[in-house]
């Protein structure tokens, strides 16, 4: 197959177009995290691995070696991997709810203990895979299938701020940051720090990227980008919450 410069090298190219809806953020996001792998020349040492939800799509996104994990259940996964392991550069991939609801113990340990892996998170306010359920991220008074008339903070609490609570945790040498997958250099510039801080030898790295959601959403292509960028910005502001002083 020719040469695209439009696709990253680490991606596997027998099986684009990815898999992801049309509109979706995730396959921007991933697009990134591709070009870095390739710039910064660490797809043979790397192990990608995938949650369950829509980040399962990407169980043969790449041309490196991927592990598909139970919901919840790939922080933990890649952390003993890293362990077993620490010569790979380890990937964990995953969506809010993987992220901050069934497995948001093995986040916060992981953060806590330093867990030397590169954790990234897609913020798209929503359980996607499963048909738009009420997430820990879903905004206050926005309608989701298990939330009719719009999330009541009131009955079910308010939206969970990761990188906020996890910088609250997390020692001195973690990478912490929050980005949006329509935001190309600002998301590239931090994943790559995230990886940076790994191959550095310090410690946990962890990046939410807000990213759209258009077919829970019922959003056509203008509707999802003002959502992501105006109203989710407005819950979720993008930014280092913690950031060693080598990669400032
Ligand atoms: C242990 C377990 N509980 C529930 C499910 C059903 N399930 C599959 S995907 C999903 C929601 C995924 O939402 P999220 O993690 O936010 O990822 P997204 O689909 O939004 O990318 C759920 C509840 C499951 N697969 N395994
Ligand atoms: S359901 Fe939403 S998050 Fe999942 S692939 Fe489609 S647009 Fe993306």
């Amino acid at each position: 197959m020719a040469e695209n410069n439009n696709f990253p090298k680490s991606w596997k190219k027998s099986s684009k177009p990815h898999k992801f809806c049309p509109g979706c953020g995730q396959s921007l996001a991933l697009k990134n995290l591709g070009f870095v792998i390739d710039e910064l020349q660490i797809a043979d040492k790397t192990v990608y691995a995938c949650d369950i939800g829509c980040s399962l799509l990407t169980w043969d996104m790449f041309e490196i070696d991927t592990i598909q994990t139970h919901h919840g259940r790939v922080v933990p996964t890649m952390v003993g991997f890293k362990l077993a392991k620490p010569s790979a550069i380890t990937i964990a991939f995953m969506g809010d709810g993987g992220g901050y609801a069934i497995g948001a113990q093995h986040l916060i340990n992981a953060a806590m203990r330093d867990d030397p892996i590169t954790a990234i998170l897609i913020n798209n306010a929503n359980y996607a895979m499963t048909g738009g359920q009420m997430a820990p991220t879903t905004l206050v008074g926005q309608k989701a299938t298990t939330a009719p008339n719009g999330r009541d903070w009131q009955k079910v609490g308010k939206p969970i701020h990761g990188p906020e609570m996890l910088a609250e945790i997390a020692q001195e040498g973690s990478y912490i940051a929050r980005t949006i997958s329509t935001d190309i250099a600002d998301c590239k510039t931090k994943i790559r720090k995230a990886l940076q801080n790994q191959i550095d030898g310090r410690g946990f790295s962890f990046i939410e990227i807000i990213s759209m959601c258009p077919v829970n959403w019922h959003t056509d292509a203008l509707q999802s980008l003002d959502f992501s960028e105006k109203e989710m910005t407005k819950v979720y502001p993008l930014g280092e919450f913690k950031c060693p002083q080598k990669l400032a």
